[in-house]
């Protein structure tokens, strides 16, 4: 690797990631007294439910203590939509992201300079931890835009010191076309994004010689799928992990040992609860992944569940770094799906299709995987008079549905009209969502 140029603002080999583990719960402990105030005097919604609790910062007087303090949820951040969470005047906030609500409206999120600062930091100890450094070229295809994939890595890699293609997402010819023309060592995508680009390739007839590395995330993958990108294409397929909710991509990524997930725990405290009691588990246990920003001013979020599936590792890791692993996350306690890279709830579909006139609320979203990409079907009954009527007006109103859930996920879906009662009725929890991807 090359020496560390002196002139960049963030050194990988000076990061936190190796402090001894009580060092580390004394930075934690002083971030998290400061970051819980910040949102009690700041947060109106925070400290209500701090009143509610009875429990207040003076409280905070170990790290064990935050299991006092109130959870924040996906829909505190839609009850306040758009900015009610902000804890920093605007004039401090200098970008603003946004992902998928549980209906219509999105979730925004917001950071300082300091807050990009920190977010910067992450992404470059994270490309530093699976080998990525000065001399590589990196073609980022997360999209850029509200997303917080695009940016998140342009600005980590850029602070690394690689050399960044910020091509963003879609075009898979022209991505090919690049991967092989400008010698790229690493890319980042989602991983199903990538097995498209790869089955594609393999059609055009092009290899990606110089491609050694993927920093893979966005959606949850197996370790059956990492098997078969590494063995198709000698890259190394590395996990990362982020939500917008705490900063984007760098909550958490694999290191060379690629076993588990190291969390930037000086920046993102992680508990593992119980979804259903909200009890928090010991290590090795699986729960639900609960996180707080410990440095994050525009937005701090105190005790988010995050709804993914995991357990902390507490054993240590071979590549030395003392900050604690999570399990890959697998799946997640609620019924979000993603596809190609985008978050989706039933309940937003179920909204799309509900805005237009003639459908029942029956419906069945199937998700298949053609060629490496997503696709996602839509089945939803029609009213009997809808049902009998010409084929033009069916064919109209398919269209006029599959706008409506474009407009409403920001994605494509095939729509396929079913006549009245032919989706099996479930008797207890509806099964909304058909998923035969396979890896
Ligand atoms: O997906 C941030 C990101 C961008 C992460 C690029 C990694 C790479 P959101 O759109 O807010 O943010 O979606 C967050 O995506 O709660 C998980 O359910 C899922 N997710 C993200 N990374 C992984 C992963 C970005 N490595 C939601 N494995 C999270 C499994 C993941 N699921």
């Amino acid at each position: 690797m090359p020496p560390p140029d002196p002139s960049r603002r963030f050194h990988p080999v000076s990061a936190p990631d190796y402090v001894p583990a009580e060092q580390l719960r004394g930075l934690q402990l002083e971030r998290l007294q400061r970051i819980v105030r910040r949102a009690h005097e700041r947060v109106p919604l925070f400290r209500t439910r701090c009143q509610e609790r009875q429990v207040a910062p003076a409280d905070l007087k170990s790290l064990e203590d935050l299991a006092r303090f109130p959870f924040t949820l996906k829909t505190d951040l839609r009850d306040t939509y758009p900015f009610g969470l902000f804890a920093s005047p605007m004039e401090e906030i200098v970008r603003l992201h946004a992902s998928s609500g549980t209906t219509g409206k999105p979730t925004v999120v917001a950071y300082t300079q300091g807050d990009l600062d920190v977010w910067t930091e992450v992404m470059v100890r994270a490309f530093a931890a699976c080998g990525l450094h000065r001399g590589d070229v990196v073609q980022n295809a997360y999209g850029y835009g509200l997303f917080t994939g695009g940016l998140g890595a342009h600005y980590g890699a850029e602070a690394l010191g690689a050399t960044v293609i910020p091509i963003s997402g879609g075009n898979t010819e022209r991505q090919i076309m690049v991967l092989q023309d400008f010698a790229v060592t690493a890319i980042c995508c989602t991983p199903s994004y990538f097995l498209h680009l790869t089955e594609r390739a393999k059609e055009l007839g092009t290899d990606f010689s110089k491609l050694r590395a993927g920093i893979f995330g966005a959606e949850p993958w197996s370790e059956a799928m990492r098997r078969r990108i590494e063995a198709d294409t000698g890259v190394k397929a590395y996990d990362i992990y982020g939500l917008s909710e705490i900063i984007g991509p760098g909550v958490g990524i694999e290191c060379f040992a690629q076993s588990g997930l190291h969390v930037f725990e000086d920046h993102f405290y992680p508990e593992v609860v119980d979804p259903a009691s909200g009890e928090v588990l010991p290590d090795g246990a699986e729960g639900e992944l609960v996180l707080t920003t410990l440095s994050k001013d525009a937005m701090p979020m105190i005790r988010y569940r995050t709804r993914d599936v995991t357990s902390l590792i507490p054993e240590p890791c071979a590549c030395g770094r003392t900050i604690r692993r999570i399990r890959r996350i697998g799946r997640r306690s609620d019924d979000m799906f993603i596809i190609r890279g985008v978050n989706v709830f039933p309940s937003q579909v179920e909204t799309a299709l509900l805005a237009v006139e003639g459908t029942l609320p029956h419906y069945q979203i199937v998700l298949t995987r053609e060629k490496g990409l997503d696709e996602m079907e839509v089945k939803v009954e029609v009213t009997p008079e809808v049902f009998s009527d010409q084929i033009r007006a069916l064919e109209a109103l398919q269209h006029k549905l599959e706008q409506s859930l474009d407009h409403t996920l920001g994605i494509r879906a095939r729509v396929t009209l079913v006549g009245p009662r032919t989706i099996p009725r479930s008797e207890g929890k509806a099964k909304r969502v058909d998923d035969k991807r396979q890896i």
